[in-house]
């Protein structure tokens, strides 16, 4: 490394390129370093040398994922204020809470990888990331938050409890919070649900309405076929995504089924069967022509949130700017005190 400078081309007559080979050598070293880490499951953090692709792959997933977070209060925030009791809004403004602080882990997860959440807040503003397609779908009845609860954090759930064991250290340990939250989201969503279906014929034809228009589009969240996801093969061998699209939307769909019957309600799909020999439920085809339009900005509600999420960071300028100039304060402050 020391001998870089007097190296110049063209000069000496001996083999020239010994510090290039070095440099190959240490890479190739820190290439081996990082595969054995994750051949024995030990975590990546921050400060780890890691590849550019590694990267690259967790600030898109995770920053993806926090979007989803914060753009996820949306159809629920529609609520807030016509819940039927003081006790529905006080867990449903809880839940969408909880849902605002996943935001804030994710993207402090996200940070730690060398991105800003300004450039991150802008990708999203912009239209150029993406963030769950099943927030693209309206909110029409009261029966939608049992359905959000029960299936849409059941689904998150299904999907993030093996991202606890995600190679990357800060994206592994935020998602054992965010999971003990969206257990108590799930929970809350059947029960509300239960209390539905036990209640009038109204009440229970609300809950079947519901079920009906989120059922597709929660089997959907898990992302394309695993023969057309792009990323899944690369992320299963660093160790990020530890069980494929396909194989945690039958999962889901196992556990769901049952919770279904008990709630007395139908499930909108006829091909719907038990499978003896598989040991698993067979479903019908899903619809990948309304999945890739609503994933590409043309679903029902792509551009009122879009649009929601602008206005709010535009209205919210006045806060961090604020905030800005206080810590700026603040440490001034403390730079005379230790003067
Ligand atoms: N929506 O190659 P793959 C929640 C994109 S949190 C939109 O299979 P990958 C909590 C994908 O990005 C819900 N886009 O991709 C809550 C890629 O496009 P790109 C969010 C989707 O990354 C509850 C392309 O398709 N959870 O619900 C979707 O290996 C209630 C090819 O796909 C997470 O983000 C989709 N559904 O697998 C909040 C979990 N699916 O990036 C409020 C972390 C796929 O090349 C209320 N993320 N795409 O432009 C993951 O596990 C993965 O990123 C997947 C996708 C499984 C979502």
């Amino acid at each position: 490394m020391y001998t870089q400078a007097m190296d110049l081309p063209g000069q000496g007559t001996g083999p020239q390129p010994v510090e290039a080979s070095a440099d190959d050598a240490a890479a190739l070293a820190r290439q081996a370093q990082f595969d054995a880490r994750i051949d024995h499951d030990h975590k990546i953090e921050p400060r780890d040398w890691m590849p550019e692709a590694y990267r690259r792959t967790l600030v898109r997933q995770i920053s993806q994922h926090a979007h989803s977070e914060v753009v996820g209060m949306l159809p629920e925030g529609n609520w807030i204020t016509r819940a039927p009791s003081l006790r529905r809004k006080a867990i449903l403004l809880a839940k969408v809470q909880d849902e605002g602080g996943h935001g804030l882990y994710l993207y402090s997860a996200a940070e730690t990888l060398g991105v800003s959440r300004d450039d991150m807040i802008a990708a999203l503003l912009s239209g150029k990331a993406k963030y769950s397609s099943i927030f693209n779908y309206p909110t029409l009845s009261w029966a939608d938050m049992g359905c959000i609860g029960w299936l849409v954090d059941g689904a998150a759930i299904m999907n993030q409890i093996p991202l606890c064991r995600c190679s990357y250290g800060p994206y592994a340990r935020a998602m054992i919070r965010i999971c003990k939250e969206e257990s108590f989201h799930q929970r809350q969503g059947y029960e509300l649900m239960l209390a539905l279906c036990n209640g009038t014929p109204e009440q229970k034809a609300m809950a079947q309405e519901a079920f009906d228009r989120w059922w597709w589009p929660v089997v959907m969240m898990f992302g394309p076929s695993d023969k057309d996801s792009i990323h899944s093969a690369q992320t299963m061998q660093w160790g990020i995504k530890r069980i494929s699209n396909d194989d945690l939307r039958q999962k889901f769909i196992d556990a769901t089924v049952p919770q279904a019957e008990l709630l007395g309600l139908q499930i909108p799909d006829p091909d719907l069967k038990w499978n003896e020999q598989t040991g698993h439920y067979d479903y019908g085809a899903i619809d990948w022509d309304e999945f890739w339009r609503v994933v590409n900005g043309d679903g029902p509600c792509n551009r009122e949130r879009l649009e929601t999420r602008r206005r709010a960071h535009e209205n919210g300028a006045w806060v961090r700017e604020a905030a800005l100039v206080y810590a700026r304060k603040q440490a001034a402050r403390r730079q005379r005190e230790a003067a």
